[in-house]
């Protein structure tokens, strides 16, 4: 039998863990014929919601679930894995500023990211707790693994955009393409429709609606997690787990040709983006498994006033944390 891939999975007690970890042991990442061991990391509060979680995973009987640890010490979740799902962190509690919560959050992708250390040879990390994008920055610097194995959730939002343009259009979800999300998950992200394709053609030649495109839909993105939260009382969650598996899966397959995916991944100086910042960005992978990101595509004042705007966000969020950065 193949070996199993080692996945940690963080926040393992949480609501977005609940719908990973079951698709993950089920083969629906890393295929239908790879074992997975799941290395499971949470807090000593949750250890025992924790094992209420293995004890469901083990009555599913995966046939593909070749193991489960269950810790609250990241040296040991972090153990020989290949794959990191890093989801665990303190939500944003009522009143507090998005400096408070990276403030919070900082310090666990300190230890975290010198945990990551301890994985295998190719261990790859992706963020999703929030600030995903500036939480992956703390753990990267604070690691020794390869900058080029850490990126942050953008996919959800990418899905978010691209479901919105098929409906206002009224084509499949699979005919809109090239859908990019620049620089942080956050509502300062910029979904860039000006470069989007449905059916091949360029959204806005589809579309038709100026206004709309520039507005709602524009705020329609960057304002779904609160609407979603407005409207269930709890934080998007299925969609999440989903978009992370999405994300993961974007990663370990070529991209099909002529297309991209959104990945915030650390900035090499492409399109002026500070070196070193998680941004997202166009990511290829190519056939040798590599990514790289999509440069030169164009941008009208109207966008690069976003995208600036979303690079200088993500600039101060790295100035609160500079202590934590080495
Ligand atoms: P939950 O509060 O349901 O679960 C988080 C879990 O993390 C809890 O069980 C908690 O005990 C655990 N945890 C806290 N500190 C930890 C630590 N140091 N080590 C290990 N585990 C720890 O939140 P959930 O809804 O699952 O959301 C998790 C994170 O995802 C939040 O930060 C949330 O803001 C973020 N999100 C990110 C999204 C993205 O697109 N990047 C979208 C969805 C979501 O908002």
């Amino acid at each position: 039998m193949t070996n199993p891939i080692r996945v940690a999975v963080t926040g393992a007690a949480g609501q977005i863990a609940y719908s990973i970890l079951f698709r993950v042991a089920s083969g629906q990442v890393f295929g239908k014929d790879r074992p997975v061991h799941l290395k499971m990391l949470e807090i000593p509060p949750a250890m025992k919601a924790l094992q209420g979680v293995a004890m469901e995973l083990a009555d599913c009987a995966f046939p593909l679930l070749a193991g489960m640890d269950l810790t609250d010490k990241a040296d040991e979740a972090f153990d020989g894995i290949n794959w990191a799902f890093m989801v665990g962190a303190k939500p944003r509690g009522p009143g507090m500023e998005r400096g408070d919560l990276i403030k919070e959050n900082g310090p666990i992708f300190v230890g975290q990211g010198r945990a990551l250390n301890r994985g295998a040879n190719d261990v790859r990390a992706m963020v999703v707790g929030n600030p995903c994008n500036t939480n992956c920055l703390i753990a990267m610097k604070n690691s020794d693994v390869p900058k080029d194995r850490f990126s942050a959730m953008m996919r959800l939002d990418q899905n978010r955009a691209q479901s919105l343009l098929a409906e206002k259009s009224g084509q499949p979800v699979t005919a809109v393409t090239n859908m990019a999300i620049w620089g942080n998950h956050s509502n300062n992200q910029y979904p860039d429709f000006e470069n989007a394709k449905i059916g091949g053609k360029p959204a806005a030649q589809v579309i038709k609606d100026e206004t709309w495109l520039k507005e709602t839909f524009l705020k329609t993105v960057q304002n779904r997690g609160a609407d979603i939260i407005k409207a269930r009382g709890a934080s998007s969650a299925a969609s999440a787990a989903n978009a992370a598996l999405d994300h993961v899966r974007d990663l370990i397959q070529p991209t099909p040709a002529g297309d991209w995916r959104s990945v915030a991944v650390c900035s090499n100086g492409q399109y002026g983006v500070d070196k070193d910042l998680i941004f997202g960005y166009p990511v290829r992978v190519k056939a040798d498994g590599a990514y790289e990101v999509v440069e030169g595509l164009a941008m009208t004042p109207w966008a690069k006033a976003k995208f600036d705007a979303v690079h200088d966000e993500l600039r101060k969020e790295r100035d609160v944390v500079k202590d934590l950065l080495k």
